[in-house]
């Protein structure tokens, strides 16, 4: 069955703007209800949609994402609710109180903030471990209370399963990036002038299992205008098929099968396929695809359990999409190892504020990072694309 899906939500910032004139949508691409299983050892074409159809124009590019996202939330990710019925956003001092409506179920959530020197921010998924410059303020997200990650039996749990049921498919990640989006709403509704903080310069963050996070809520969400996953790994920037390729070399590495054994991170969708992830018609390459063209630095760490090989691979299939899409400076890779897990490099601060100053702050131009002390042989992973659109320049 084809249905017509919408992919973008109107990000105009004003004051006071009715919930209805928020939420409502623009872009109309047909998506499927049911993709269907491949056999598929190397990562998926970005290029193809799932009927064959070569992506030629930018047109073609936004209904691939949206295809690409209905893809990873039907595999792995489990459903993206819409938004809700209502919300209501109030201020008091730095405290932004959310009261949203979903159906019959109420919530009231706090979330505090901090305010930079500029009007940028940065959300924290459960914290922020990356040096923020003072130009620019924190919103700090309390994932755990959104949907809850204690252990693979959390599903469930948070204020996300409140308003949605308990049974609902997402996965913690997913729901973490539900629960974003109403933070976006609120300082929306509230406008720049009452919060200080300006929507359209929002990153995010987050580190390991919240570097997952990080990179599920600027995937899902396409007011974040920079995304910053640090040492995400598998789940996160490592893609499962070559995750599962290095544990068969004999690496200590996280792979699909273990994860949904851990943690709830995944939607229960995903434990029917973990096996045999060359059946899968997504990886996590199409996180980076999905963020494109916007802002996205990828930090990571060369612990064998995060996947350095996986990692590198995954987000160089990345940059090659986003080359393609004539924005590869929009995306950097940055692994560089020799420290404890989640401990930011201080070498790579430059790096990173290229990105902050290019997408939040409005300055300058990104350093174009790829940096691995990795090899990765990409024939292995990338030579089954159709050759990339050349007509299509998001810049
Ligand atoms: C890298 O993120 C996770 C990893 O996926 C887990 O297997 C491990 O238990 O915890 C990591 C983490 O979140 O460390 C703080």
């Amino acid at each position: 069955m084809r249905f017509i899906t919408s992919a973008l939500l109107v990000a105009t910032p004003a004051l006071a703007i009715p919930a209805a004139e928020i939420f409502s949508r623009q872009g109309t691409c047909a998506t499927s209800s049911n993709y269907a299983a491949v056999n598929e050892k190397q990562l998926p074409d970005p290029w193809k949609f799932a009927d064959g159809k070569p992506v030629a124009t930018a047109a073609d590019w936004t209904c691939r994402q949206a295809e690409m996202s209905k893809m990873l939330q039907q595999y792995e990710l489990g459903d993206l609710p819409g938004p809700p019925d209502s919300l209501t956003a109030t201020l008091s001092g730095t405290t932004l109180t959310l009261n949203i409506k979903v159906g019959s179920n109420s919530k009231t959530v706090a979330v505090t903030f901090s305010k930079g020197s500029s009007q940028a921010a940065i959300i924290g998924v459960g914290g922020i471990s990356i040096p923020v410059p003072s130009s620019v303020g924190k919103i700090n997200f309390g994932n755990d209370a959104c949907a809850a990650q204690q252990n693979s039996g959390s599903h469930g749990s948070g204020w996300f399963f409140d308003l949605h049921g308990k049974s609902h498919s997402a996965g913690a990640t997913t729901a973490w990036a539900w629960c974003v989006g109403r933070i976006i709403d609120g300082l929306e509704q509230l406008g720049v002038e009452k919060t200080g903080i300006d929507p359209k310069k929002l990153g995010v963050t987050g580190c390991s299992r919240n570097g997952k996070g990080a990179f599920m809520v600027g995937a899902l969400n396409p007011r974040i205008a920079l995304t910053i996953p640090q040492e995400s790994g598998s789940g996160g920037a490592a893609c499962w098929r070559i995750s599962d390729s290095e544990k068969s070399k004999g690496k200590n590495i996280q792979t699909a099968s273990q994860i949904v054994g851990e943690n709830a991170w995944f939607s229960p969708k995903f434990n029917s396929v973990t096996g045999k992830t060359s059946t899968i018609p997504e990886d996590h390459h199409f996180l980076a695809a999905l963020v494109a063209p916007r802002g996205l630095f990828v930090i990571e760490n060369d612990i064998d359990w995060l996947g350095p090989v996986s990692t590198t691979a995954c987000m160089k299939a990345g940059r090659q999409i986003y080359k393609a899409l004539g924005v590869g400076p929009n995306m950097g890779f940055s692994l560089v190892g020799g420290h404890s897990h989640c401990q930011f490099p201080s070498g790579t601060t430059e790096n990173l504020n290229s990105y902050i100053n290019t997408f939040l702050l409005g300055q300058g131009k990104t350093n174009d990072v790829e940096t691995s002390k990795t090899t990765v042989n990409m024939a292995d992973w990338t030579s089954n694309w159709s050759a990339a659109p050349t007509g299509i320049k998001l810049a």
